[in-house]
């Protein structure tokens, strides 16, 4: 049971939504935009969280398109992450969120509610970044389209009022040759240890990381060291480890010395297989 009241509004335009959140904000109320409601729920009914007012976007047609047009593939925020799985639109994409939670709770969960959870982990955003997504936001009557990576740096930096609308990913990236891997404490559900995302464009690596930092991250230093073919595989691996833009998690899934081992091997395993589609 959540211990408080709450209003709960499903608007039909952008504009709207984003006007609603600036006018309870206005009167000194708290609103929070809903998507697919499981954080929401799950962190309202142990009352780590409170607000006055939920916003729930799926109303909005733009937040629930997936398709391709022209020549880019459009996910709208609202899109749970079984729907993306089985589009098959972006492979690489697919079998990272498949990884998160269980079948059930990815029928409701959103893109939009995994990239802006409040967990550390976030890794529907690693094939995003690997792909230079751009991301469509709103806030008011104005709508803006930005390279994710100019707005999502360590965390968010959304205005006030703003909120995701659409992912957009150019075509080219859809069908490059990929990897994700993710490794569990445990089971095969559970939380990442370590989680990457990779895609190989132009001979590149390009590599993205969750349950490593405190954030999600992609590094073209990182990536520069791992492109590096004329250095044997371990030894790059062992530089790559130096270039991490901070220090490894140390928490209750893993010690930093575990998580750093595992994170040796993905890295390894990624190589030896990648590698060998260039
Ligand atoms: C059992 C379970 C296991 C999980 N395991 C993992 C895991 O292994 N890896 C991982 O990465 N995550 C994991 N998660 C976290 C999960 O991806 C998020 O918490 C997800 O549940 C939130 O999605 P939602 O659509 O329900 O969002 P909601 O609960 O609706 O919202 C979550 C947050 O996002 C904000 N928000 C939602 N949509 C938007 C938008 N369009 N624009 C701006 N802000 C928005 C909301 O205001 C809220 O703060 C797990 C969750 C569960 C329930």
């Amino acid at each position: 049971m959540i211990a408080f009241d709450f209003n709960y509004i499903k608007p039909t335009t952008a504009k709207e939504a984003s006007k609603l959140f600036l006018n309870a904000k206005q009167e000194g109320y708290k609103a929070m935009f809903y998507s697919g409601g499981t954080e929401i729920i799950t962190l309202g009914r142990v009352n780590r969280l409170q607000t006055d007012m939920v916003i729930d976007l799926k109303g909005i047609q733009e937040c629930n398109v997936l398709e391709i047009s022209d020549n880019e593939l459009i996910i709208g925020s609202a899109v749970s992450l079984n729907e993306i799985t089985h589009s098959k639109l972006f492979p690489l994409l697919g079998k990272t969120v498949q990884r998160i939670a269980d079948h059930t709770s990815r029928n409701k969960i959103t893109i939009g509610g995994n990239l802006n959870s409040e967990l550390i982990y976030k890794e529907g955003i690693l094939p995003l970044l690997a792909a230079d997504a751009k991301v469509k936001l709103a806030k008011g009557k104005e709508q803006r389209i930005i390279p994710l990576e100019a707005v999502f740096n360590k965390q968010w930096k959304l205005d006030e009022g703003e909120f995701l609308v659409q992912i957009l990913l150019d075509k080219g990236y859809l069908d490059l040759p990929h990897k994700a891997l993710k490794k569990t404490r445990i089971s095969k559900v559970g939380y990442p240890v370590v989680s990457a995302a990779a895609l190989v464009k132009d001979n590149q690596i390009r590599i993205a990381f969750s349950g490593v930092c405190q954030y999600p991250f992609r590094s073209i230093e990182l990536e520069s060291v791992l492109n590096d073919t004329k250095v044997p595989i371990m030894e790059r691996v062992g530089t790559a480890l130096r270039h991490l833009p901070e220090d490894i998690v140390d928490d209750i899934q893993g010690t930093k010395a575990y998580r750093t081992f595992v994170l040796r091997n993905v890295l390894k395993d990624m190589l030896e297989e990648l590698e060998l589609t260039k």
